[in-house]
């Protein structure tokens, strides 16, 4: 999965790529103006991989992997014409979005906005993207008003199925509704696919903090996918071996370091789930989207999986951990067998049968 991190110049979106990757990506307080992003790739922290990683000594533990890029560069005034081409491809390859919103006070900083206000950066930097699906929307209308008359009647019609979703949908972001609040069938998504409509992605909200921030006082901002961090601080304690770290994140009154707090928001809010394959060779965690049938699941594994499935061996991890063994879970006849249809819950542990 990426998440791209957008936001305001010197919001903090590299600190917080740093916090969230244990990166030391130089940060300053005067951007470059040049489109530059930085990558890097984290294992999804979970404490199940880690039990399970104990109780089979496997070769090889794999976590699952989240990619981060950090985007400079989006500005005020960036939808209304239309953010530029490369910054646009940039954004769009993400299937979700951070978005990181300055609450800190530095007068060392500057801030485009010359004041520190995050609700209203956060509602701006939503708009712009409101602002630049409708140029998108409006773009292609413009195509299909000049292409319509043309083409077999097979293309004419869906020319004007796909002018009224794109009416539809500029509706909507008339009245500032982000796409991803709209009720959109999967059909139609296939048609807005190649467009980059950004407001369609979920997103992540991020107010960056100073250390001695109080969570209290962003109260009517959070919600299941606003997140208070202290950047800073947490890019700090990033880079600290655990015992260290731990000792800040208690001084400091933080339960879980943001990296972990960033990915289960995106996990939740985008509805994955983990299941896990287990053995002597490899403990790996693997990411589905809630509600996956076994046999997709198999095949996020590999496709040979998905075509010769035959059905998968099943636990919960929460009962594998109370019987304390596999071979206990077999001898108890605790391992079930979950055909084509199982659809597949958090935590499971799968055993895939299939044959080719
Ligand atoms: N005091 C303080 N400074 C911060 C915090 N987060 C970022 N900064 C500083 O703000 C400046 C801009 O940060 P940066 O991450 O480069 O912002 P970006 O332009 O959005 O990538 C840098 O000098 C950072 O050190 C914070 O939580 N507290
Ligand atoms: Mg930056």
């Amino acid at each position: 999965m990426e998440i791209g991190i957008i936001g305001l110049p010197n919001s903090g979106k590299t600190t917080i790529f740093n916090a969230l990757t244990r990166s030391q990506t130089a940060t300053t307080a005067f951007s470059s103006g040049q489109l530059e992003v930085h990558t890097a790739v984290v294992d999804v922290p979970d404490e199940r991989v880690d039990r399970l990683s104990a109780m089979f000594h496997p070769k090889r533990t794999i976590y699952a992997q989240v990619t981060y890029n950090d985007i400079a560069g989006l500005g005020k005034g960036a939808g209304k014409t239309g953010i530029s081409g490369p910054l646009l491809n940039a954004i769009a390859a993400n299937e979700a979005l951070l978005l990181v919103a300055r609450a800190f006070e530095d007068e060392s900083v500057p801030h485009p906005e010359d004041t520190v206000d995050a609700a209203r950066d956060l509602m701006m930097m939503e708009s712009e993207l409101i602002l630049n699906d409708m140029t998108t929307v409006d773009r292609r209308l413009e195509r299909l008003q000049g292409m319509k008359h043309r083409g077999t009647p097979e293309e004419r019609k869906r020319m004007a199925q796909e002018e009224e979703l794109l009416q539809r949908l500029m509706a909507k972001l008339d009245a500032e509704i982000p796409l991803r609040e709209v009720a959109i069938s999967d059909e139609e998504r296939k048609m807005l696919g190649g467009f980059g409509l950004l407001s369609l992605k979920p997103l992540l909200r991020v107010i960056n903090a100073g250390d001695d921030a109080d969570e209290t006082a962003f109260a009517d901002l959070l919600d299941n996918r606003t997140l208070v961090l202290r950047g800073k601080l947490e890019a700090e304690i990033a880079q600290m071996d655990p015992d260290e770290a731990a000792e800040f994140l208690a001084d400091f009154g933080i339960d879980e370091p943001g990296l972990n707090r960033a990915i289960r928001f995106c996990y939740d809010m985008l509805g994955l789930e983990s299941f896990f394959t287990v053995g002597e060779d490899e403990v790996r965690a693997w990411t589905v989207r809630r509600g996956t049938l076994a046999p997709e699941a198999a095949g996020v594994i590999h496709s040979d999986l998905q075509k010769g499935f035959i059905r998968a061996e099943t636990i919960a991890y929460s009962e594998l951990m109370a019987l304390g063994s596999m071979a206990e879970a077999r001898k108890h006849g605790k391992l079930r067998l979950e055909g084509k249809e199982y659809v597949v819950q958090d935590g499971d542990i799968l055993n895939i049968r299939f044959n080719l």
